[in-house]
């Protein structure tokens, strides 16, 4: 058997476009362009790398964006500093700190100086909380993608065993939260792995759908999975291809010939997961314009 390939690259473009379209009848009805403002601490080639990709899909959409870029040395205070002004611009409908921070700031501090209500990664601690007891919140980028591959592939979670490798706040945690909710889309059980597991597979040959975040590449192979299970593969992992001009290429955690045999469905990467996260920030950013998480306040 060979896995049928879930094409994330199709799903963000249509979820782009519906963005695009939502947004030209927002402004030919008066309303102005929302507006996305990334923040980058630091020159760490692939934040830029991630942010330009983020712009240009702005652009693309109809989303004006800027790009604030402070020096590697500021401190904890004068982040926070250019954060709050940017909560108190009202031109500002998202605010995108790209992650990871410089070493020397502590990433969570910062994010919870973002106001909430255009906290568009979702990663606000009133953003995480409202998604853990199920009250509207923006959801963060990665996990949400997920879920709308698994709506747009019709794949079922309802009773089926999830098993989630990687328990960070930026996918990990917030993904457990979504796929298992009570409510709505999800309704699945789960195992949340992590680097202190013991016995990875014992875990794994049981997932209907196994979710990996844990950026190693080759982490799953095709023995590890259940057959016919739906694979998902969230890491994006840079290694050295002399054959390509950049000089490396980006690979997931699956070894893709081997799980590939054994899974019903499976993302590849690029063309995956990543793009669903871009797309899923326009959403987001479209979504604080119009104030729609947050109408009552
Ligand atoms: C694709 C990210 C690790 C650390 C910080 C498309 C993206 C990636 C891959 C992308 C990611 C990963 C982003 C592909 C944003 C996803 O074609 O497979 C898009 O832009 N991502 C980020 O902003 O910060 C990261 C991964």
């Amino acid at each position: 058997m060979s896995a049928n390939v879930i094409d994330g690259k199709k799903v963000a473009k249509l979820i782009r476009e519906q963005v695009s379209e939502d947004i030209q009848y927002w402004v030919s009805h008066g309303q102005r362009a929302p507006k996305l403002q990334a923040v980058i601490v630091g020159n760490n080639p692939a934040s830029h790398t991630y942010v330009k990709a983020k712009t240009k899909a702005c652009g693309e959409v109809g989303i004006e964006s800027d790009t604030l870029i402070l020096p590697d040395t500021v401190s904890e205070t004068q982040v926070i500093e250019a954060i709050e002004k940017l909560n108190h611009n009202d031109e500002v409908d998202g605010i995108l700190l790209q992650l990871p921070l410089p070493g020397h700031l502590p990433s969570w501090n910062i994010i919870e100086a973002i106001d909430y209500r255009k906290d568009v990664d979702g990663f606000h601690p009133m953003n995480m909380g409202r998604l853990a007891v199920g009250q509207p919140s923006f959801r963060p980028c990665t996990p949400a993608g997920i879920m709308e591959l698994f709506n747009y592939y019709s794949i079922a979670t309802k009773g089926k065993h999830a098993v989630i490798i990687g328990a960070s706040n930026i996918v990990g945690k917030p993904m457990t939260l979504m796929i298992s909710r009570e409510d709505g889309a999800g309704k699945a059980t789960v195992t949340l792995c992590h680097q202190y597991t013991k016995d990875l597979t014992r875990h794994t040959i049981n997932a209907d759908i196994l979710i990996s975040a844990a950026g190693t590449p080759k982490l799953i192979t095709g023995p590890m999975i259940k057959e016919g299970a739906v694979v998902i593969d969230v890491g994006i992992n840079r290694v050295a291809d002399p054959d390509n001009e950049r000089g490396y290429r980006l690979v997931g955690d699956c070894d893709f010939e081997s799980t590939q045999e054994k899974a019903n469905w499976i993302t590849p990467v690029p063309g995956g997961v990543g793009p669903m996260t871009v797309a899923m920030l326009m959403k987001n950013t479209l979504l604080a314009a119009k104030d729609a998480i947050y109408q009552s306040e």
